[in-house]
């Protein structure tokens, strides 16, 4: 018999789930796929790695980022009061200066910052409410120029909503014709609530006329009658699209009352829906209006994660007018989660890591090629932490980043020496 030679081979590796030190594996990679996983591989490798008993995870999936705005803080000026509505009218400011090329670097200056800390999939929103459409364009050459070792798909997303100027609706359609995997909205800043109402329902025609997938800004504000959450889950019960859909934010559902909270939840899970919260942001965008006691403006996650429901985590903003801070590390994001939702059980910890990880997966509807397993493409990293609980405490550093078969990014964790 040959013996095989990989073209990575990774020894020691803790798989997630397994919960002893002693319980390691290596991990044979061979063009591009994962090829072998066994206590003990006899087999020679072009490349090996140690991973040192450590914990070896599937990357981590941003499953909402507007990348067309990122590394824009404080151009052409700070939010000061720190509303989504601030932020909307100083975008509004920023992004008639966009070029191409001015959206293509930050872009890409992002989503190396993302990968270099293990990030591998990514679903960008791409405000189409411009009427260039140079956001959009800028990320369509973008998702191709870096798919070889990042997976990107981009939301045509409607940041001043479809009906308050007639060109918008005719903008959503053509930049879903130039190739966005998804399709958004807005029914919360929508100038009614029946635009609003209306515009859902033209998202879903939309996504079933092009074939698209649909994430929906939904209910981003403090309103317990802002209730397009419901129209959303309507719209996927009666159309069959089901986990197609996906609702970002709903930071309103915080703030309905139990008894309608109680009856949404039982047409939600009717609906199998995604949830996105965006933790870092809705903390600090949401309870502006409050006084006190002030709303913590996170939609029930751990009570929708309960139900069954699928929930992840997006950092939403990285350095934009929404959020000046991020740095595009999603065990900061699974950190903020585990605080403002309330989730420190020792498997609601667990969960939280799933939400930047499997979930978002699932929400992209990319999970048939996601997870450490043989026969899945290779992508995976090394973190210097024993289990997803430390990895979530310390905010672990990613030692290794493998996408695609290929060692992407190496990174050694700080050090301190007492003198
Ligand atoms: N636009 C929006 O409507 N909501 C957000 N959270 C961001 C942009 C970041
Ligand atoms: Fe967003």
């Amino acid at each position: 018999m040959s013996i095989i030679t990989y073209d990575l081979l990774i020894r020691r590796g803790k798989l997630l789930g397994l919960t002893s030190r002693d319980e390691v594996v290596d991990i044979g990679i061979k063009d591009g796929q994962i090829a072998d996983i066994a206590p003990k591989l006899e087999a020679s490798a072009k490349q090996e790695l140690d991973a040192q008993g450590q914990l070896v995870s599937p990357p981590f999936v941003e499953s909402h980022i507007h990348l067309d705005s990122a590394l824009t803080a404080g151009e052409p000026r700070w939010n000061e009061s720190g509303t989504l509505f601030e932020g909307i009218q100083i975008w509004g400011e920023r992004k008639q200066n966009l070029t191409i090329d001015d959206v293509k670097k930050r872009a890409i200056a992002t989503l190396k910052q993302q990968a270099a800390q293990g990030v591998l999939l990514v679903r960008t929103h791409a405000d189409v409410s411009e009427p260039q459409l140079i956001a959009l364009q800028a990320l369509l050459e973008v998702r191709e120029e870096v798919k070889d070792w990042i997976t990107l798909q981009v939301v045509a997303f409607p940041q001043d909503g479809i009906y308050s100027k007639p060109e918008n609706e005719t903008l959503l359609e053509k930049a879903i014709k130039l190739g966005a995997d998804v399709v958004g909205g807005i029914p919360h800043y929508e100038l009614t609530r029946e635009d609003g109402v209306r515009s859902v329902h033209r998202i879903f025609e939309l996504a079933q006329q092009y074939d698209c997938l649909i994430d929906i800004h939904c209910d981003e504000i403090d309103d317990d009658q802002s209730r397009f959450l419901e129209v959303v889950a309507a719209c996927a019960i009666r159309t069959g699209l089901g986990s197609r859909v996906t609702a970002s934010h709903t930071t309103a559902f915080a703030a309905y009352n139990n008894a309608y909270a109680y009856k949404l939840m039982g047409f939600l899970q009717q609906s199998q829906i995604n949830f996105i919260a965006n933790p870092l942001i809705n903390i600090t965008l949401q309870g502006r209006t409050d006084t006190y006691p002030k709303r913590r403006g996170v939609t029930r996650v751990k009570e929708l994660w309960q139900q069954g429901l699928n929930v992840s985590f997006g950092h939403d903003c990285i350095q934009d007018p929404w959020y000046s801070l991020g740095t595009g590390n999603m065990l900061d994001v699974a950190s903020m989660g585990v605080h403002v939702c309330q989730m420190t059980g020792r498997h609601e910890i667990d969960a939280c890591y799933e939400m930047v990880t499997q979930n978002g997966a699932k929400t992209l509807h990319l999970e048939d090629n996601y997870g450490v397993a043989v026969g899945k493409p290779a992508n995976l990293i090394v973190l210097d932490a024993s289990d997803c609980y430390e990895a979530i405490r310390r905010r672990a550093t990613v030692r290794y980043v493998i996408s695609q078969g290929k060692l992407l990014t190496c990174t050694t964790p700080q050090a301190t020496e007492w003198l």
